[in-house]
C-alpha cells in the first residue's frame, strides 16, 4: 500500500514575531481518496553556528520559488515511506547545509508529508510516526531576557518554570500558566514601572537584572507548589552563545555590567544550579564548548538536566561528538535545526540510546502549527519546550491536552530523572 504524493503548495505567512515564514501542503492518493497534510515551519532569533541553513538566499519568495521543482521531485513518491521522502528532499537541495531550498522550507515539507500519510491511515500523527504513549513534561518559559527581550531585560534567555509533580499533562500546562501569573504580580512589586511587557516567547520581559529574576522564579515555584500540592522547579535556558565574545574568550553579561572567563562562568551557573535548585539547565556555555559542557556535567549532572541546544543543533554528528567527551545529559530537539524529520527521529533516538533526555522545543519565532506535540509525545520525549502562553505556545499545549484525552487510560506522564 503506498500514499502516493500528488500535490504540493506552499504559501508565505505570517510567524509570531510579524516576520514571513513557509507553510507547505502535501496532498496524497490512498485508495482513491486524497488526503491533505499542513505544516508550517517556525524561526528562531538565537540560531546555533550549526543549523542548517533556515531558507535560501532571497528568504521565503525564494524558496517559494523552488516548490516546482521540488514538486516534480517527490510527485510519484510514497508518503508512507518518510525516509525517502526526506531523502528526496536532500537529494534535490543538493548541499550539506540544506542552503538551496532552505531546511525551513524541506521541514515543512516532511512534515506535512507525514501528516498526510497519518490522514490516509485515518490516524493521528502521534500514533501513525511513534506510537508513544507517555506525555512529556511541558517547560513553560516565564521571564524572557537575551535575544528574546529589549536591552534592559535579564542577559538569562529564559527562565522557566516546571511543574515535575504533575500527574498529568493538562495538570503541568495549567501549573506552569499559574506560575507565569503569579511572576507578574512579583514582578510588579519588584518595578513600579513595569508595563506589562512579554518578550518573543510570551514569558515577562522585565527591567531586572538575573539575580533578582531569578529570586522571582524560585519564589513563585513555590508559592504555587505551595497552593496547588504540585512541585514546580525552576530551570533555564542561558543561551550562553548569545552572550559569548569569540574574539576575547569570555560572556559578556551587559545587563549585569559583567564579564566572565570561562572559569568564572562555569563557577556562576555552578552556583545558580545550587543555590535556585535548577532542574533543567539548556546552554551554559556556548556552542563550541563540549569540554566545558563535559565537566559542567560531570559536576551537576547527578540532580540537573545539562541539555544541548546550539552546542547540538539536533544533528547526530555533535551530538556523537558530545557522546564522546560527555557533555550534556539532554538534548534540546529542534525540527528546522536539521530540516526533516528523518534526521530529527535520528537525533531523538541517538539522545535515548546515550542515555540522554530529549526534549523537543518551539522556535522563539512561531505560527499555530501544533506539530512538535505529536512529535513529543510519538517519541517519548522526556520534555517539551513550548512556551506557557500566547496562541502560538498555548497552539502546543492545547495539543497536547487533546493527545491526552486521546490516549485515554493509556495515557501516562514520561518518568522524570532525579525524582
Ligand atoms: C532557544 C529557542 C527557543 P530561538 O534558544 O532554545 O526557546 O530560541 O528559537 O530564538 O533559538
Ligand atoms: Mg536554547
Amino acid at each position: 500500500m503506498t500514499a502516493v504524493i500528488s500535490s504540493l503548495k506552499a504559501r508565505k505567512i505570517l510567524d509570531s514575531r510579524g516576520k514571513p515564514t513557509i507553510e507547505a501542503e502535501v496532498g496524497v492518493k490512498f485508495e482513491g481518496k486524497t488526503f491533505v497534510g499542513r505544516a508550517a515551519a517556525p524561526s528562531g532569533a538565537s540560531r546555533g553556528k550549526y543549523e542548517v541553513a533556515d531558507f535560501p538566499e532571497g528568504g521565503v519568495d525564494a524558496a517559494l520559488k523552488k516548490i516546482p521543482k521540488i514538486l516534480s521531485g517527490i510527485t510519484g513518491g510514497d508518503a508512507f515511506d518518510q525516509e525517502k521522502v526526506d531523502r528526496t528532499l536532500h537529494e534535490i537541495d543538493g548541499t550539506p547545509n540544506l542552503s538551496e531550498l532552505g531546511g525551513n522550507t524541506t521541514v515543512a515539507i516532511s512534515m506535512a508529508a507525514a501528516k498526510a500519510a497519518a490522514a490516509a491511515k485515518g490516524k493521528p500523527l502521534f500514533e501513525y510516526i511513534g506510537g508513544g504513549r507517555e506525555l512529556p513534561y511541558p517547560i513553560g518559559n516565564v521571564i524572557g531576557g537575551g535575544k528574546h527581550a529589549g536591552s534592559m531585560a535579564p542577559d538569562i534567555q529564559e527562565l522557566i518554570a516546571v511543574s515535575v509533580g504533575a500527574k498529568k499533562v493538562s495538570e503541568a500546562v495549567f501549573s506552569n500558566a499559574r506560575v507565569h501569573k503569579k511572576i507578574r504580580e512579583l514582578i510588579e512589586k519588584a518595578d513600579k514601572t513595569f508595563t506589562g511587557g512579554k518578550g518573543d516567547e510570551g514569558a515577562w520581559a522585565p527591567n531586572l537584572d538575573n539575580y533578582k529574576v531569578l529570586d522571582i522564579l524560585s519564589k513563585a515555584c513555590k508559592e504555587t507548589s505551595d497552593e496547588t500540592g504540585i512541585a514546580v522547579r525552576p530551570s533555564m535556558d542561558v543561551a550562553a552563545s548569545s552572550l559569548y565574545d569569540e574574539k576575547k574568550g569570555v560572556y559578556n553579561y551587559k545587563r549585569e555590567g559583567k564579564i566572565r572567563d570561562a572559569g568564572e562562568q562555569l563557577d556562576f551557573i555552578v552556583e545558580l544550579v545550587n543555590n535556585y535548585k535548577i532542574f533543567f539547565l539548556e546552554d551554559p556555555l556556548h556552542e563550541e564548548d563540549f569540554e566545558g559542557f563535559a565537566e559542567l556535567t560531570r559536576k551537576v549532572g547527578k540532580k540537573c538536566l545539562v541539555c544541548g541546544d546550539d552546542l547540538f543543533v539536533t544533528n547526530v554528528e555533535l551530538i556523537k561528538k558530545g557522546i564522546e567527551v560527555g557533555a550534556a545529559n539532554s538534548v534540546l530537539i529542534k525540527p528546522n535545526q536539521i530540516g526533516t524529520l528523518t534526521d530529527t527521529l535520528n537525533a531523538v533516538k541517538l539522545s535515548k540510546e546515550s542515555g540522554r533526555a530529549p526534549v523537543v522545543s518551539h522556535r522563539s519565532g512561531e505560527t499555530t502549527d501544533e506539530t512538535i506535540a505529536h512529535l513529543a509525545v510519538a517519541w517519548g520525549a522526556t520534555l517539551i519546550k513550548t512556551g506557557t502562553v500566547g496562541g502560538e505556545r498555548i497552539a502546543k499545549l492545547n495539543e497536547l491536552i487533546r493527545i491526552e484525552e486521546t490516549l485515554g487510560s493509556k495515557a501516562r506522564m514520561v518518568k522524570l530523572p532525579f525524582m
